[in-house]
């Protein structure tokens, strides 16, 4: 079983401090890992920006900076030093996890496509049992620097690698029907049938949208879903804070969240 876990940025660090990590929730989230690589299975986890990434392009932004350099090293640089601090987390748990830099595997187009490079060395790790960690990053575009969300590397690993599952742990319980905390949480959202996507895009708030996330959320991200063209890939969005979620979610065990079917 492989599975692709992405799990948001408002998790792992407080995005309400710049630079600051939440080290008991990425600890907890460790060991809820534990039981289902224990069991002989593989994953690849990407992690989201928040306080780090998603800082520090906000505050380019509103300095007109976005093609600078040094603005790309700058947020290439926090985001590994995010993933490396998370990584290490990890280790100490025992669980065999390496960085892989996204902005090393990826680029983009100027219409927003990801541009691949060998994806090889990925499906390697994982067959030597290795856990490849990948994040939210900023790439090379046609034209400057633009963020690749985890979001999209989830989407896009799990269609390439033929992943079983893709998991979203955010800071909500799924993707509400309505106003946030008002309305229920959307079961089942079903790409099978024709024509689903629009109707739904045209009647759904979405996801709150953090300070400063500049990629939009999950809600905007969720419209990745059928451009790789993938099937039969079991999605669930649901909330990582919960305790416990991400572990029952990776053995398969049922928890409140968004069913995404393709
Ligand atoms: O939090 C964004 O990744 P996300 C990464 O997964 C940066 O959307 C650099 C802001």
């Amino acid at each position: 079983m492989l599975t692709v876990l992405k799990i948001g940025g408002s998790i792992i660090t407080d995005k309400s401090r710049p630079y600051s990590i939440r080290k008991n929730v990425i600890k907890r989230i460790a060991r809820e890992v534990k039981p289902y690589i224990e069991t002989g299975n593989k994953l690849v986890i990407i992690h989201g920006g928040g306080s780090y990434g998603h800082y520090i392009v906000n505050l380019h932004k509103k300095l007109g900076k976005e093609e600078d350099a040094e603005y790309y090293s700058k947020v290439t640089i926090a985001m590994n030093e995010l993933s490396i601090r998370v990584a290490e987390l990890f280790r100490i748990e025992h669980l065999p996890v390496t960085v892989i830099a996204s902005h090393t595997l990826f680029e983009l187009d100027d219409n927003g496509n990801i541009i691949a490079h060998d994806l090889s060395i990925i499906q390697r790790h994982l067959d030597k049992g290795i856990i490849p960690m990948l994040y939210g990053d900023l790439v090379l575009g046609e034209r400057g620097f633009p963020v690749l969300s985890g979001d999209d590397i989830g989407w896009y690993l799990a269609c390439k690698l033929n992943a079983n599952r893709l998991l979203f742990a955010t800071s909500v319980d799924g993707i509400y029907a309505g106003p946030i905390g008002q309305s229920p949480i959307i079961d089942v959202i079903d790409f099978r049938e024709n024509g689903t996507i629009n109707a739904f895009f045209n009647n759904t708030p979405g996801l709150p949208v953090h300070g400063y996330d500049v990629t939009g959320g999950i809600w905007n991200k969720i419209r990745s879903a059928r451009k790789y063209g993938c099937k039969n890939l079991d999605v669930l969005i649901f909330n990582g804070l919960v305790e416990d979620n991400i572990r029952k979610a990776l053995l398969g065990e049922r928890i409140v969240g968004t069913r995404v079917l393709l």
